[in-house]
């Protein structure tokens, strides 16, 4: 599905228009994967537009860019005003956020140290990310033949530009044999995550999910899954997962802000539990809807937009509280 431009993209410190949002060819990132992302979604909950768990993701890219020892030119206040006007000045009543910082055009070579911090954030309209009908029928996977990056390689925990290239091996090769996505092993051959997903097992009424130590992201939407399951008395495993409890499961899921909760059908062509979304699976989603659709917030985890300016010059012109200067 190709990008739906929106009229403005914010680009180190002001609005510019969508087209103009441009890099030189030679900046770090373009040769060394050198940026860190997030993804956000923002939902047209009954209460109006909500940006979902803003701020633990920008807490989240904040983090990553720690990893590679390197301070964000912004604060995470800063960036979540940005991302708000972002969705008000394009008058998106719901769409996909994705702040990215990364190395641009100075020095060219390994270290990025000398290349400049840049950051951006942009708003698209993105649809549903595995399919429109995923959702509620489930996805075919495959276990991918790409096992995840190793944590003492590069930090999986980091959600770094460069992780993704092990991603679209994951993904390309799913794709390529027939499935909808791939799940990787760590190293050490237990389960890890999907190509952009983290990944639940239920079995015997218990929730399992890998852990940090299995290279994963630590997913915003794995967490609030997490919150649910343990309000809703189900209980949660944070374990290594053997392959085989991906065909023995009764239930089996992903989780990510893109893919939101989508249940999986099959693993390598065995069907999972009856083939059907089953209890478990269903109830955490009607708990994530109740939030995203129903705008229901008792843990703070919605930002809401206020409405777009009026057309007027002065809205425009008038000065705003996303020029911002580096810190
Ligand atoms: N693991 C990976 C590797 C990953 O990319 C994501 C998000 C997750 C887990 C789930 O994290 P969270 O969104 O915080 O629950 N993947 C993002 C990017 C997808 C893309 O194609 O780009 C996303 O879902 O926004």
């Amino acid at each position: 599905m190709p990008l739906k431009p929106v009229p403005y993209i914010w680009m180190n410190g002001r609005f510019v228009r969508w087209h103009q949002a441009k890099i030189h060819v030679l900046s770090h990132v373009v040769h060394y994967g050198s940026s860190w992302f997030e993804g956000i979604r923002a939902y047209k909950t009954r209460r109006g537009t909500a940006i979902f768990r803003l701020h633990d993701h920008l807490r989240r890219l904040e983090r990553s860019l720690r990893m590679y020892y390197t301070e964000m030119p912004y604060t995470v206040e800063e960036l979540e005003r940005v991302c708000v006007e972002v969705v008000r000045r394009n008058r998106l009543e719901q769409c996909y956020i994705r702040p990215i910082v990364y190395r641009g055009y100075g020095d060219l070579g390994v270290n990025p140290m000398d290349c400049p911090v840049e950051v951006a954030v942009a708003a698209w309209e993105w649809g549903a990310y595995l399919g429109s009908e995923a959702a509620t029928r489930g996805v075919d996977v495959c276990v991918s033949s790409w096992q995840r990056i190793a944590s003492n390689t590069m930090p999986a925990m980091a959600k770094a530009g460069g992780n993704y290239l092990n991603s679209q091996l994951v993904r390309i090769e799913s794709v390529r044999h027939g499935y909808d996505e791939g799940i990787s092993l760590d190293i050490f051959g237990m389960v890890s995550e999907g190509s952009g997903e983290n990944v639940f097992v239920v079995m015997d009424g218990v929730l399992y999910t890998p852990p940090l130590s299995a290279s994963i992201l630590p997913g915003v939407t794995r967490h609030t899954v997490i919150t649910f399951a343990r309000e809703e008395g189900i209980p949660v495993v944070e374990s290594s997962i053997p392959r085989g409890m991906l065909y023995a499961a009764d239930e089996l899921f992903f989780t990510g802000t893109a893919a939101e909760i989508t249940p999986i059908r099959s693993v390598d062509g065995v069907v999972v539990g009856n083939g059907g979304v089953g209890p478990i699976t269903r109830r955490l989603q009607e708990r994530f809807y109740q939030v995203v659709r129903d705008g229901e917030d008792p843990y703070g985890w919605l930002t809401f937009v206020p409405p777009a300016p009026r057309r007027t010059r002065a809205a425009r012109v008038a000065p705003e509280a996303t020029n911002l200067r580096r810190r």
